[in-house]
C-alpha cells in the first residue's frame, strides 16, 4: 500500500481477520460540531459500531499521513483544533495536504477516496454535501456528488440537509448515476427531519439487500457508490415545520455576511445550532449514531458476501 497511508492497529487487525469495517469522516468532528460535543460524538459513534459487530475507522490526514482509524489522542487533538487550523479536505485538497505535511479533516468525498484505498466499502456519516440553494448563480455543488459517481463506497447518511436545494440535489445524483436508496420508508429523509416532502428514487429496508446491490453494481462494472438515506429516529427529529424558518434565517444571515465556498456548510450548521439553542446538535448526534448502527449491519452483510457465507 502507498506509504503515506497508516492503518491503526485495530483496523489492521480487522483487515487481517477479514472482519467488517465501517469508515467514518472527520470533517463532521472539526467543522460540523463544536468541542467538546464533537469528541463525545466521535467516541460514541465508534462504540456504537463496535457494539454492532464491526470495527470503526475514523479517517483524517494527520501531519501529511492518511490515517485509517484514529487512536483516542489523535481524535482528541483533532476535536480540539480550531477550524481555521485544520484543512477541510475534499478530492481537490487531499494530495496537497499530504505533500505539505499538513493536517486535514476529510469530507465525505475525501473519506470515500481514503476508505476505498484502504479496501473499506462502507462509510457512515450524518449528511452529505449537495447542490446549494441558488446554485444556478453560485455554482456551489459539493464534490461529494461527483465522488459518489466514481468511487465504489456505500455511504449511509440521514438524507441531505434542507439548507441545500433537495430537488436539485436529487436531479444531479440521478444524472451522475448514483442510486439514492431510502431505508425503512418511501420518503427521502431531510437530516433533522424524517420527511423531506420528496419521494426517494429507490427503497431498500434490508441491509443484506443493500450489500447485494453494491455487489451487483460491481459485477456490472458500473463505477461509483450508493447513497443510503436513513431517517433520523422519530424521538430525536425536529419536525420540518419547526426547522424550516430556522434554516431560512440561517441562510439569510449567511447571505448578509457573504459566506461562500467551503465556509458555507460550517457557518450554517453553527448558526442553526445557535438558533435552535443546541437542539440541532442533539438531533445531529442521534442521527449519526443511527447511521453508524446501520453501517455496521451493512458492513457485516457485505462481509458475508466476500467470505461466501
Ligand atoms: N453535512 C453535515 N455535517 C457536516 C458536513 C455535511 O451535516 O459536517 C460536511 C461533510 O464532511 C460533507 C461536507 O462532506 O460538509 C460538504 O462540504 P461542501 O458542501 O463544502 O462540499
Ligand atoms: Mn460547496
Amino acid at each position: 500500500m502507498i506509504d503515506f497511508i497508516e492503518l491503526s492497529a485495530e483496523v489492521a487487525a480487522a483487515k487481517q481477520e477479514k472482519a467488517p469495517v465501517v469508515a467514518l469522516e472527520s470533517t463532521i468532528i472539526t467543522h460540523g460540531m463544536p468541542y467538546p460535543q464533537n469528541l463525545d460524538m466521535a467516541r460514541k459513534v465508534e462504540a456504537e459500531i463496535r457494539a454492532h459487530g464491526a470495527v470503526p475507522a475514523t479517517i483524517a490526514v494527520i501531519d501529511g499521513k492518511i490515517r485509517i482509524g484514529l487512536d483516542d489522542a489523535a481524535m482528541e487533538r483533532l476535536a480540539k483544533t480550531p477550524q481555521a487550523q485544520v484543512m477541510k479536505l475534499s478530492r481537490a485538497d487531499l494530495a496537497v495536504c499530504i505533500a505539505a505535511g499538513r493536517t486535514g479533516a476529510t469530507t465525505v468525498a475525501a473519506t470515500m477516496i481514503c476508505a476505498h484505498l484502504a479496501g473499506i466499502g462502507v462509510f457512515a456519516t450524518g449528511g452529505i454535501g449537495g447542490v446549494h440553494r441558488g446554485a444556478e448563480n453560485s455554482f456551489d455543488i459539493s464534490a461529494d456528488l461527483q465522488e459518489l459517481a466514481q468511487t465504489p463506497v456505500t455511504v449511509i447518511c440521514a438524507g441531505a440537509k434542507a439548507i441545500l436545494d433537495l430537488p436539485k440535489t436529487l436531479e444531479v445524483l440521478e444524472t451522475l448515476g448514483v442510486p439514492v436508496i431510502a431505508c425503512g420508508q418511501d420518503q427521502l429523509p431531510a437530516f433533522w427531519s424524517r420527511d423531506s416532502g420528496l419521494r426517494a428514487p429507490l427503497r431498500m429496508d434490508d441491509p443484506a439487500d443493500i450489500a447485494n446491490a453494491a455487489a451487483a453494481r460491481a459485477a456490472l462494472n458500473i463505477p461509483g457508490g450508493q447513497l443510503i438515506a436513513n431517517p433520523i429516529p422519530a424521538e430525536a427529529e425536529i419536525p420540518r415545520a419547526t426547522i424550516t424558518p430556522i434554516i431560512e434565517q440561517a441562510l439569510a444571515d449567511a447571505a448578509r455576511h457573504r459566506i461562500a465556498a467551503k465556509a458555507v456548510t460550517p457557518y450554517l450548521l453553527q448558526r442553526i445550532f445557535e438558533l435552535t439553542e443546541g437542539r440541532s446538535l442533539e438531533a445531529n448526534i442521534a442521527l449519526v449514531l443511527n447511521n453508524a448502527r446501520l453501517g455496521a449491519q451493512i458492513a457485516r452483510e457485505v462481509n458475508k458476501l466476500h467470505l461466501g457465507t
